[in-house]
């Protein structure tokens, strides 16, 4: 073993802390001359992992991402520290099928538990820039691409089997889908673990529309299974508006630790709801130009989606079978019931469950908050019972506008 390598305190894993990031970043690429004096600052605000800022004094800078053995939303939680390799190995994936809208791997490492990024220090995370009501022109173009990219060149309609099964294999991420089918796919509907977090004036609201409604619970019963089974694409997993980055200029994805083989329409949904979210707050602080940008968003990232999927789908599909006349709409199809229910999904879990969104806990009227919520509630139970009928990005808008209209009308 070379010198360094057993001299190393990072042959064994410990959470980082102090100016460890530093060393670790010199020790384990060039990025910085040996002798830069780096500073290091700790800036993850995320539910499961560290994440610091290392900067010398020039301005240069990367990230160190570590995963600790529990989480930071809660030290009982303990979960899988492959979810370093599995969001590493998936960025540099990415990063070749979707260029430029994914940040750049220097290093990872499986004894850390940690990686070096690019820093993106120049953009914002996309929930912060909206809850400020900042609107993105590029962002409906930039999330279609990587979406479609991501998510065709990794399905069995473009990938030789045997080899999509590798990938199967290699992201298996059973733990943190755990998280997705707990917090989710079950507890919004029970309470079953006592950790939802219901808005006090909503209480009856949520007993009524979600905890008593049987009808429901078979529909998101049926969105589990889909879930659980339905290995379709190697998906980000988690991607709501904290995992996204924009500026006028660019979007990046990042943090897809969650990502694992399950439905398309996981990811194109999570989106949507988050979109709602903030149109939601924009409507409680009556921002009418941004819930319009927000809403004409939900609308280009539908039907841009459904046309670079159906364009991308015919160009590289390599499955004879899905070559067959008809083939390509039936898969769409499905993929849009699946957004308008996993949408539905984010929607409740966001409102009740144990992970919330800061779009609506910090609107500061508890009335329009409470409304917020309801609208949330009655759009999702629309978008799952509903499902297989939102085909446009219409059907979406139309969702949100209409159940906004049926809360004006439960309060009367
Ligand atoms: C216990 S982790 C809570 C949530 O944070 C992540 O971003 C996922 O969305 C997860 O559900
Ligand atoms: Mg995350």
């Amino acid at each position: 073993m070379p010198a360094t390598e057993s001299a190393s305190i990072f042959n064994s894993y410990f959470l980082m802390k102090n100016d460890e990031p530093a060393v670790y970043v010199k020790e384990k690429t060039d990025v910085f001359p040996k002798d830069a004096v780096l500073t290091v600052k700790e800036i993850g605000d995320g539910n499961l992992n560290y994440v610091f800022l290392v900067t010398d004094n020039s301005g240069k800078s990367v990230i160190v991402k570590q995963a600790g053995e529990s989480l930071r939303i809660s030290s009982a939680m303990r979960v899988s520290t492959d979810r370093n390799r599995i969001e590493s190995e998936i960025l540099e994936l990415q990063g070749r099928l979707a260029p430029g809208l994914v940040p750049f791997i220097y290093f990872y490492d499986t004894v850390m538990c940690a990686c070096i990024m690019e820093d993106l220090s120049d953009y914002r995370l996309m929930r912060y820039a909206l809850m400020d009501f900042e609107i993105f022109p590029r962002f409906s173009d930039d999330i279609t691409t990587y979406m479609v990219n991501t998510l065709i060149d990794t399905s069995d309609a473009v990938m030789e089997h045997k080899a999509k099964k590798e990938l199967v294999k290699s992201f298996i991420n059973p733990e943190l889908c755990e998280i997705t089918e707990d917090l989710v796919l079950t507890e919004p509907y029970n309470d079953i673990a006592a950790r939802n977090i219901v808005f006090p004036p909503n209480a009856e609201f949520v007993q009524i529309e979600l905890y008593a409604d049987k009808s429901l619970h078979l529909e998101v019963a049926k969105l589990k299974n889909n879930f659980l089974t339905n290995a379709q694409a190697l998906i980000h997993g988690d991607l709501h508006t904290g995992s996204i980055f924009v500026k006028t200029k660019g979007t990046k994805i990042f943090d897809p630790e969650f990502a694992f083989y399950g439905p398309i329409g996981y990811d194109v949904g999570n989106v949507i709801a988050n979109l709602i979210f903030a149109w939601n707050r924009g409507t409680a602080f009556a921002e009418s130009d941004f819930c319009g940008w927000v809403l004409s968003a939900v609308k280009e990232v539908i039907d841009l989606f459904k046309q670079k999927f159906t364009a991308r789908f015919l160009e590289t599909v390599t499955e004879h079978m899905f070559m067959t006349e008809g083939f390509a709409e039936y898969y769409l199809d499905k993929i849009l019931a699946d957004t308008a229910g996993y949408a539905g999904t984010e929607l409740i879990r966001r409102t009740v469950g144990m992970a919330q969104v800061k779009d609506i806990t910090t609107i500061p009227d508890d009335i329009k908050r409470t409304a917020a919520e309801r609208i949330n509630i009655l759009c999702a139970k629309d978008m799952i019972i509903n499902r297989k009928t939102f085909k446009t990005g219409e059907d979406f808008t139309a969702s949100v506008l209409s159940s906004a209209e049926k809360e004006r009308m439960y309060r009367l």
